[in-house]
Order: structure tokens, then C-alpha cells, then sequence
């Protein structure tokens, strides 16, 4: 069985969703420290604290649970808010359950890594799987961190980890969650209900993006991919686009002409100046066949179709 934890998250909804397509609702458990959302409510669901081992040792055995999804994890503008909570919850969570793994509570686990583990001295074009990363937000900190300590419990103790550096995630099914890349989330929403839109990132920030069907994917073609394909155990590049808040504007324009927006940057500027902008994925691609199937246009399509 699966479980997943921080289930009603951004990437955790439609990750339960999908998952529960594929393999049965009965056998993904969905948990999050918070109530359930609506979507989830044709499977198990159990309150958890990921911070409260015993709770998820006993969780791990109720449900026989052979495979683990942890998403959670403050977000780049969130944590900036609150770094010592940031670092806490980042990390003790994962060490936590890469321990569980190596003590044989369960077989593979996966854990999310992110582009904000990049920093201001990563070349920030094609960045490499292999570069200087001087990440400099305590939620990219976390992130390059818990990569390392991935990659220390594969080869220390075998334990079958497997992780993505995301883009921006891009999805309609939830609200923004404290994402420096969230405004290009409230931008649909925005222009759906016909209100203008202020971004809070000049209009030619370029940052690495993906839509959320393409991450939901990838994260499942990499976990079912055979375990002599996976030759990275920090975490895989990941790539679909790269766009401005000024290109993604000009797509939503063609379907709402009315739209209108402005520009007033405000913290996470900073933030996403430190990033990479485009991302070289070709090791994802050579090793597990990675291929988008979303870049801006059909993303956009997609959207205001089914918002
Ligand atoms: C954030 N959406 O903005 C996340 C992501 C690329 C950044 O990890 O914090």
C-alpha cells in the first residue's frame, strides 16, 4: 500500500488523486496534520503530525504500507517567514522517515526536492544536474540539504529514495501555498473571475515551470522506473518551460482580452533572482525517459478550460 503524506497540500491533492486512479483508492492513504479536502474522501485518510514518529510507525504498520510519498515541507516565501519552524519541519520530517526506511518500515519512499536549491553563483541558463548550488532561502537551504542526506542513506544504507527538483508547479485544483512561483497560479484564478492581476514579480522574471499534470507524472514514471535506471539519488533536474509573468500574461490575453495586470515586486523578488531560469533535464531523460507534454499554451488551454 502507499501513503502519502501532506496529502492535502498543492502537489499532495492531485498526487493522492492520480495515485488512487491507478492502484486502487483502498490502497493510498492520504494523511495530512490538517482535515481532509473534499477530493480525498474516497479513500483512507488519517490525521498525522509527519513530526510525530510514533503516530506514523503506527500508521506505516496499520496500513502495511510498502511505499511513502513525503511532500511536506514549508515553501520558499513561507519559511522566510518562520526559518527555525522552516528548518525544523524540512528536515526532521525527512530524516524521520529515511531512518523508517533503513529500520524496513517500508521499501521506497519519495521526497520532492526543488529548483530553489539552486543560488545567485548556478549558471542560470541549461543549469546542469551537476553545478555550484549556493542556495541562499532557508527552504532551497532545506532542500540542497535533505538531497544530500538522501543520497547518504542510499549509499549508507541502501534505502530506495528517489527525487525530483520541481519548477514552479502550476495547477488549478488548489489555492497558491506560499510558493515564490505561485503567482502564475493566482494569475488564472484572477482572470477567470474577471479581476485584474498584480504580480508580485517584475514582468521579465524568467523561472523554470511545469504544469501540475506534467510533475504528477514524472513523480510516478520515476517511481515505478526499475531501480538499475536511477543513477541519481540527490535528486533529478526537471524541466517542461521557462516563461516571464509578461508571456504568461500575453497567452491568457488571447482567451480574456479584458485582462489586465501590473507589476510590484515585493520580497520574493529576491528570491526568484536567485534561481535558476531554465533547467538542463537530459539525465532524467536518458535515465528514466522523462518528456513533458505541457508547455505554456496547451497549460493555459487546459486550465481555463476546466477551472
Ligand atoms: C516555491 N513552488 O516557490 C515552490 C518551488 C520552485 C519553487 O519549490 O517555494
Amino acid at each position: 500500500n502507499i501513503l502519502v503524506i501532506g496529502a492535502c497540500g498543492q502537489l499532495g491533492s492531485e498526487l493522492t488523486v492520480r495515485l488512487r486512479q491507478i492502484y486502487g483508492a483502498d490502497h493510498v492513504i492520504a494523511t495530512d496534520k490538517k482535515e481532509s479536502l473534499d477530493q480525498l474522501s474516497e479513500g483512507p485518510f488519517e490525521i498525522m503530525d509527519v513530526l510525530d514518529t510514533n503516530r506514523v510507525k503506527e500508521i506505516l504498520k496499520k496500513y502495511q504500507i510498502t511505499e511513502v510519498y513525503h511532500l511536506v515541507a514549508l515553501l520558499s516565501a513561507t519559511a522566510e517567514a518562520s526559518p527555525r519552524f522552516a528548518w525544523e519541519l524540512n528536515m526532521n520530517s525527512l530524516v524521520n522517515i529515511l531512518d523508517l526506511a533503513k529500520e524496513g518500515y517500508f521499501k521506497r519512499l519519495y521526497w520532492p526536492s526543488s529548483i530553489a536549491v539552486f543560488g545567485p553563483n548556478t549558471p542560470k541558463l541549461n543549469t546542469p544536474q551537476e553545478t555550484i548550488m549556493d542556495p541562499n532561502t532557508i527552504y532551497g537551504i532545506s532542500k540542497l540539504a535533505g538531497e544530500r542526506w538522501c543520497d547518504y542513506y542510499h549509499k549508507k544504507h541502501d534505502v530506495d529514495v528517489r527525487s525530483l527538483r520541481y519548477p514552479g508547479l502550476i495547477g488549478y485544483k488548489s489555492l497558491p501555498g506560499g510558493g515564490t512561483t505561485d503567482y502564475a497560479v493566482d494569475i488564472y484564478h484572477k482572470a477567470k473571475a474577471k479581476q485584474n492581476f498584480t504580480c508580485f514579480l517584475g514582468e521579465d522574471t524568467r523561472l523554470p515551470m511545469m504544469y501540475m499534470d506534467d510533475a504528477v507524472r514524472a513523480t510516478i514514471e520515476l517511481m515505478d522506473a526499475p531501480a538499475d535506471k536511477i543513477t541519481v539519488r540527490s535528486s533529478y533536474n526537471l524541466a517542461a518551460m521557462s516563461f516571464t509573468p509578461k508571456e504568461i500574461y500575453q497567452e491568457i490575453v488571447k482567451h480574456y482580452p479584458d485582462f489586465k495586470t501590473s507589476y510590484s515586486p515585493d520580497f520574493r523578488q529576491a528570491i526568484a533572482d536567485s534561481w535558476a531560469q531554465s533547467i538542463d533535464d537530459s539525465v532524467a531523460q536518458n535515465d528514466w525517459g522523462w518528456k513533458p507534454a505541457f508547455d505554456l499554451s496547451k497549460m493555459t488551454q487546459d486550465i481555463l478550460t476546466n477551472l
